[in-house]
């Protein structure tokens, strides 16, 4: 993309009304633009983030073998009046009225219409076990939307449900969504904790919630100090393996780790003083088993190997896909701006020309551009007529991994500039090595 014919509308005030980074830096990046409290629209640049995060989230989900499908946002309360949430949700729903006086909602999650359609269609304890998810708004009246995208009004979820024919393959299936949540994490560059939480509004009786430690999260946490030394990595899962699943989860959560709701202080001081942590987290998942507290009363039955009706076993797995954005940002900026890690980032390099309008840098940089999308890379090419200084303050403000700093005295000696968002540091190199090196990062013909 040329910069000159992009729509990226970079602010240079710091917004007033943001009080987290994130938040000023997605509103100073041209990410997002608020319509009204809570509500967002996703400019270019915000739009790309946001769909890469998907795109991750996608590739752990069908990874685990889980389906990908898309259910509406508007939802009839009938269903929700069958399985008794229609007025046990409160205020935080959306609650519309057709023109036929119908009442519906903006849907807040989906476990009553997954199920209806499980019913419709699941007969046999041979369909089973199955797990289908979908990335879709959601919206939810919150008494204090804030933080931006953080905590949202409407807000982008991947939202999963399990089916199976009895408690161990439920449990199986909690497991295997907690892998496959560590292993989504960490391809996004965060350490997600899992802590023990909370079911809420959603019911249950186990569930964890998964929080990026903040100093600006909204959650109090517990932990034993240990918990941060534990990485999943590049370990090979078989996600059918019940045994292994089991082992990861067990690997993850034997150690203190609780958000408030939870949180024992007579068990937490067990916990050796040293290793004691008291910190802020930002939630970005949580995962619940309920069993059968929907199937029952929505009558979602499969027939069992002895012929007679089992009520499904059930469990449902949240990813807050549009609050991670934010949540990235938190962990990874600096007084500049933002810092991508490189599986995010919504362009995989800038380029800056420093004397536009100069015929060999004009070329140079065209040819690197044209290379770099000839190989598959992503490139954002700074060609307007501007000062150096303020074409570097864009890219440190957007926070692109990789600069191609491109300019004629370089150029005399044959070499470009590339920079590290990240360290900072510059290197000297023909354009072919600057190449070259950004494929290596990026994996791409290798
Ligand atoms: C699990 C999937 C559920 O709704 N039903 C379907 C279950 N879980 S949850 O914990 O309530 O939400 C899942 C994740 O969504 C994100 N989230 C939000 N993001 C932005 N703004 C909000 N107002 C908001 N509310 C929830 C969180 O990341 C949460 O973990």
């Amino acid at each position: 993309m040329r910069l000159t014919r992009y729509f990226l509308p970079v602010l240079k005030e710091t917004p007033a009304e943001a009080q987290i980074a994130s938040h000023r830096l997605m509103l100073r990046a041209g990410m997002i633009k608020q319509s009204s409290a809570g509500i967002y629209s996703w400019l270019p640049l915000g739009w790309k983030v946001l769909r890469r995060i998907e795109q991750i989230v996608h590739e752990e989900q069908m990874r685990a073998g889980h389906h990908p499908m898309l259910m509406p946002t508007l939802q009839p309360a009938d269903l929700w009046r069958e399985s008794g949430r229609y007025d046990a949700y409160g205020p935080e729903m959306l609650r519309i009225r057709d023109r036929g006086d119908r009442d519906m909602l903006y849907g807040p999650t989906n476990e009553e219409m997954i199920t209806d359609i499980v019913r419709s269609h699941v007969s046999s304890y041979r369909d089973l076990p199955l797990t289908l998810y979908h990335i879709q708004w959601k919206f939810r009246d919150e008494v204090r939307p804030r933080f931006g995208v953080m905590r949202g009004r409407e807000f982008l979820m991947k939202d999963g449900y399990n089916f199976d024919l009895d408690e161990a393959g439920a449990r199986h299936a909690y497991n295997r969504h907690l892998v496959s949540y560590l292993r989504t994490y960490e391809r996004l560059g965060l350490q997600a904790i899992p802590m023990r939480a909370d079911s809420g509004p959603i019911g249950g009786d186990d569930t964890h919630e998964f929080l990026v430690l903040a100093e600006t999260g909204e959650s109090e946490v517990f932990y034993d100090s240990e918990v941060t030394d534990i990485r999943l990595g590049a370990r090979e899962i078989d996600y059918d393996d019940a045994d292994q699943c089991r082992g990861v989860l067990e690997e993850f959560t034997s150690r203190y780790a609780r958000t408030d709701e939870t949180h024992d202080e007579a068990v937490f001081a067990e916990v050796p003083e040293a290793r004691r942590r008291t910190a802020r987290g930002i939630e970005v998942g949580q995962i619940f088993y309920f069993g059968t507290k929907y199937s029952e009363p929505m009558g979602a039955t499969v027939q069992g190997p002895d012929g007679k009706p089992v009520p499904l076993h059930m469990g449902s797995h949240g990813i807050g896909v549009s609050r991670l954005v934010g949540a990235i940002i938190e962990a990874s900026h600096d007084d500049k701006g933002i810092v991508w890690p490189e599986g995010v980032t919504p362009f995989h390099a800038g380029i800056v020309n420093l004397k536009q309008g100069d015929t060999s840098t004009d070329s140079a940089c065209e040819g690197i551009y044209a290379q770099l999308r000839a190989e598959g890379l992503d490139p954002l090419y700074d060609d307007r007529k501007e000062r150096a200084g303020a074409k570097f303050a864009t890219m440190d403000l957007i926070g692109l991994p990789w600069r191609v700093t491109v300019g004629p005295r370089g150029l005399q000696a044959g070499k470009v500039e590339l920079t590290s968002r990240r360290t900072g540091e510059s290197e000297e190199m023909s354009p072919e090595a600057a190449i070259a090196r950004l494929k290596a990062v990026y994996g791409v013909g290798v």
